[in-house]
C-alpha cells in the first residue's frame, strides 16, 4: 500500500573482547549493572555481523543465527533487547534479525559481547535512535554486560556506575582507556573445547554472588587490580599487564570454585595449558593466562613471541588463534 513507509534496515559488525580485569557479578540483573568495574581488550578476530530489518507486517520478531532460526531463550533475549530499542524509539514495528558469528557460541569466547554490540549498533540505526558511543555502550550492556565494552576498539573500561534505577543505568557504560603506543600485545587463544558450557555465565555469576564466601574479597581486590592495570597500560608495561590480568582471572575462578554448589569451568586441558604458560615464563618468554566462563585459555604475550606461544600450547588445544587489539563496533550499511 502507498501509505506503508519504506522498509528500514541496517547492518553492523562487532568483535569480541577479553577482559583483563573481569566482570563477574551483577548488582542489578534487570538493568545489567555489575558489582565491579572491568577492563578489556577488543580483538581483531571472530567478528559478528548483524543485519536488522524492520517488518511492518510482522506480529513477532524473528532472528536467525548463522542461518538457523532462533527459538526459546535465544529469541527471548533478542526480543527483550529489541523491546528496549522500540521503547526508546517510540516504535512497535517488529524486526527480522540475521546474525553471522565466526566464533563458537556459548563457549566462553565472548560471543554474546560481539553479538549484542553488533545488534545494538544495527538496531539503533534501523529504529532511528541517534546515540553517541557511550549511549550505544549503555544500550549494548542491556543485552549482555560484556557487550558494553565491544563498542570500543583496543582497551575499554566498563564503569560499574553508582546507585540504582535511572542513576545506575546512566552511570554504567564503557569508554576507551589509554594505553602506551609502545604496548606490544597479542593474545594467543587456545580453544580447548568449543562446546557450549553446562552452566551459563549468568547463572554462575548469580550463584557466586549469592553463595561464595570469596566473592566480597575478590571484588575488593579487583578494584586495586583495576587501578594497577590502568597504570600498567599507560606505561606500556606488558609484564605488569599480564601479572595483573592473570591474578584477577584466577581470583575470579576461585570465587566460583567456592560457590555452593561450585562452578568449575576449568578442565584438565586448561591446566595443561597453564603449565605450558608457566614453563614459557621460566624460559624467559613473557606469557600470562586469562580464562573466562569456559575451559579455553587466552595467553597474553608480545607479538613477536605469539608463534612460539602458540607452538607451546598447540598439543593441549584443538585450535589456536592469535589475536591483536581490534576495532570497535561499526555500522556497515543503513537504509537497506
Ligand atoms: C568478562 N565474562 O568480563 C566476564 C569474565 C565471563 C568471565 O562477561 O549475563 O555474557 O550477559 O551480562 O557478559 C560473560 O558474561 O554475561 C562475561 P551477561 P556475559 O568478560
Amino acid at each position: 500500500p502507498l501509505t506503508a513507509p519504506a522498509a528500514r534496515g541496517a547492518s553492523a559488525v562487532a568483535h569480541p573482547n577479553i577482559a583483563l580485569i573481569k566482570y563477574w557479578g551483577k548488582r542489578d540483573e534487570q538493568l545489567m549493572l555489575p558489582v565491579t568495574d572491568s577492563l578489556s581488550m577488543t580483538l581483531d578476530v571472530f567478528p559478528t555481523t548483524t543485519h536488522v530489518r524492520l517488518d511492518q507486517d510482522a506480529a513477532e520478531d524473528r532472528a536467525a543465527l548463522n542461518g538457523e532460526e532462533a527459538t526459546g531463550e535465544t529469541l527471548r533475549r533478542i526480543t527483550a533487547f529489541l523491546d528496549l530499542v522500540r521503547a526508546r524509539a517510540g516504535s512497535s514495528v517488529r524486526a527480522v534479525v540475521d546474525t553471522r558469528n565466526t566464533v563458537p557460541t556459548g563457549a566462553g569466547l565472548a560471543s554474546s559481547a560481539s553479538g549484542f554490540a553488533a545488534l545494538a549498533t544495527a538496531a539503533a540505526a534501523a529504529y532511528g535512535l541517534r546515540l553517541d558511543a557511550a549511549g550505544l555502550s549503555r544500550l549494548a550492556r542491556r543485552g549482555s554486560g560484556s557487550a558494553s565494552r565491544s563498542v570500543f576498539s583496543s582497551f575499554a573500561l566498563w564503569h560499574a556506575g553508582t546507585g540504582t534505577g535511572e542513576e545506575g543505568d546512566t552511570s554504567s557504560y564503557a569508554e576507551p582507556v589509554p594505553a602506551a603506543d609502545s604496548l606490544d600485545a597479542a593474545l594467543v587463544i587456545a580453544v580447548v573445547n568449543a562446546g557450549e558450557k553446562a552452566v551459563s555465565s549468568r547463572e554462575a555469576m548469580r550463584r557466586t554472588v549469592q553463595t561464595s564466601p570469596l566473592y566480597g574479597p575478590w571484588a575488593a581486590s579487583s578494584r586495586d587490580d583495576l587501578a594497577d592495570m590502568r597504570s600498567a597500560l599507560v606505561r606500556g608495561d606488558l609484564k605488569a599487564v599480564g601479572e595483573i590480568a592473570e591474578r584477577n582471572a584466577l581470583g575470579m575462578h576461585a570465587t566460583m570454585l567456592a560457590a555452593r554448589p561450585a562452578v568449575r569451568y576449568l578442565s584438565p586441558a586448561t591446566v595443561t595449558v597453564l603449565d605450558r604458560v608457566l614453563k614459557l615464563r621460566q624460559d624467559g618468554v613473557l606469557a600470562y593466562a586469562t580464562m573466562d566462563a569456559g575451559p579455553n585459555v587466552k595467553v597474553l604475550c608480545r607479538r613477536a613471541d605469539a608463534a612460539d606461544v602458540a607452538d607451546a600450547v598447540r598439543d593441549a588445544a584443538g585450535t589456536v588463534v592469535t589475536a591483536r587489539p581490534g576495532p570497535g563496533a561499526r555500522l556497515l550499511a543503513e537504509g537497506v
